[in-house]
């Protein structure tokens, strides 16, 4: 770990020079570590990255363009981001032992977007690319694109439905990944809640999707990515796994075999800041099959990539390559489970009945509660958390009847068992002293609810204390 006291001295110069230009923005940053010091982190997709990761951040890198690919750059002066790029792409490969790894997506939904104009550019065939033996995006005359957006119409994607715990970009309607396709969502079982393996098969024989989509970002179970391949296989898909909630888990070696997506999928995208716990930003990794077609990712789909966020990348995969990480991300599923299991003793109904990997999805209709208020009332008392769906929601995605919680934040502090359980008691306290306040014509409302203060106060009190053991950034202060 960095001296956090000569850390804390940079920081505090360069907080010095902020303020001088934007005091409002200096004052935000220093209150929104206080914030982040001060409450209970249990949004299921954030974490707290090191102090060397944030600090790599804030450099020059940020200042040069350099669109195209290591050595073959459309700007000159590239040859430091070549490194930074190359360092962390290394990085990436060996960490998951993937044949190929493309660091420069923004976000998530930028590096599913590069995979599947990845995938569409490799599997859609047009005349004029046979006729001349061309394969790359950039060969395409203006005939080939308009066949091509022809072709583009007409292919089709598998992808988990958004209330089973899929992800938007995983061809929900309104999302581009919905329109760039036609489209079909698997869900999971009614009774169990669990997927289903043979549903998904039925489905995908149905369908004949040129893309199976696997992975999600609200379902509080592991995968098998074995399985999913061999539908992929049968009907002659390509698998493409989502793994950005649980990078860190197949990092830190907890997903392992059928479990682990990067033998099984042709493509794999991931974003960086959930449980792999670096900067934001996005990632796709491939079979060598698909690397040349990932690597147009810039210009098809992407601006120039940003240097300082790939070089906190490289860092933050360092960071995962070591054996603590492995330590870490074991402690993220106990954790989960035991905050699970302290919910479920304590009356919480739980989706799928329980967790086996860093989430844990409530089901809060027995508080008599809709996800935004449950959200609310836990937010007051100091618990940040995020409402979510859950399947066949009666109440829609914007009042939702679930709440997210996640442990890849607060096991980051260096919370255990012992710990959740504590959290589990504080959630299950509030929520049972909150209520829901009817509308004024007397009908059941969604949004507004009733908290005493001596809740709120005795909730904070106890959060307060469960914090102070566990700090944020030991030693280091503003
Ligand atoms: N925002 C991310 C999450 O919360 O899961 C997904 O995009």
């Amino acid at each position: 770990m960095p001296d956090a006291e000569a850390l804390s001295g940079a920081y505090k110069t360069l907080l010095s020079a902020i303020e001088e230009v934007e005091p409002r923005i200096a004052q935000a940053t220093r209150s929104e570590l206080a914030d982040q010091r001060s409450s209970l982190k249990l949004i299921a997709s954030e974490n707290y990255a090191s102090l060397p990761v944030l600090a790599t951040m804030g450099t020059w890198l940020s200042d040069k363009y350099a669109e195209g690919t290591v050595g073959h750059r459309f700007y000159a002066g590239c040859q430091n981001l070549d490194t930074v790029e190359s360092v962390a792409a290394e990085h990436a490969r060996e960490l998951f032992g993937a044949d190929y790894a493309y660091v420069q997506p923004h976000s998530g939904i930028d590096a599913n977007l590069v995979a599947f104009w990845a995938i569409l550019a490799h599997h859609v065939e047009t005349p004029a690319l046979a006729e001349h033996d061309v394969r790359g995006v950039n060969d395409l005359s203006e005939a080939d694109w308009e066949a091509l957006r022809r072709k583009f119409g007409d292919q089709r994607l598998l992808g988990m439905s958004l209330d089973a715990g899929g992800h938007l970009t995983h061809g929900f309607r309104p999302n581009v990944s919905g329109k760039m396709f036609h489209q079909r969502s698997y869900g999971t079982d009614p009774q169990t809640q669990l997927l289903d393996y043979d549903a998904v098969a039925d489905s995908a024989r149905e369908f004949k999707p040129l893309i199976l989509v696997a992975g999600y970002s609200a379902y509080p179970r592991r995968v098998n990515f074995a399985k999913m391949r061999e539908i992929a296989d049968e009907v002659g898909a390509v698998l493409m796994v989502d793994m950005a909630h649980f990078s860190g888990l197949v990092a830190g070696k907890v997903f392992t075999g059928d479990e682990d997506p990067i033998p099984h999928a042709h493509v794999v995208t991931t974003t960086t800041h959930k449980s792999l716990r670096g900067p934001r930003g996005g990632m796709v990794l491939a079979t060598q099959e698909y690397a040349a077609d990932v690597d147009r990712g810039c210009p098809m789909v992407l601006g120039g990539p940003l240097g300082n966020v790939m070089a906190a990348k490289a860092v933050a995969l360092a960071e995962a390559r070591k054996p603590e990480f492995q330590t870490y991300a074991s402690a993220v599923v106990d954790n989960a489970r035991a905050l699970a299991e302290g919910l479920m003793t304590r009356g919480a109904t739980l989706v799928t009945g329980g967790t086996d990997n860093h989430l844990v999805l409530m089901d809060v209709a027995n508080y008599g509660l809709t996800g935004r208020q449950a959200e609310a009332a836990l937010l007051e008392a100091g618990i940040v958390t995020n409402r979510n769906a859950v399947p066949n929601d009666p109440n829609g995605a914007w009042y939702t009847t679930g709440v997210r919680l996640g442990t890849p934040a607060l096991t980051s502090r260096g919370f255990t068992t012992s710990d959740m359980d504590d959290v589990a008691a504080l959630i299950s306290d509030v929520l049972s002293a909150t209520s829901a306040r009817p509308t004024k014509e007397g009908k059941p409302g969604k949004a507004r609810y009733d908290l005493s203060d001596d809740v709120v106060q005795n909730a904070r009190t106890t959060a307060d204390s469960l914090l102070s053991t566990r700090p944020l950034y030991p030693g280091f202060t503003l």
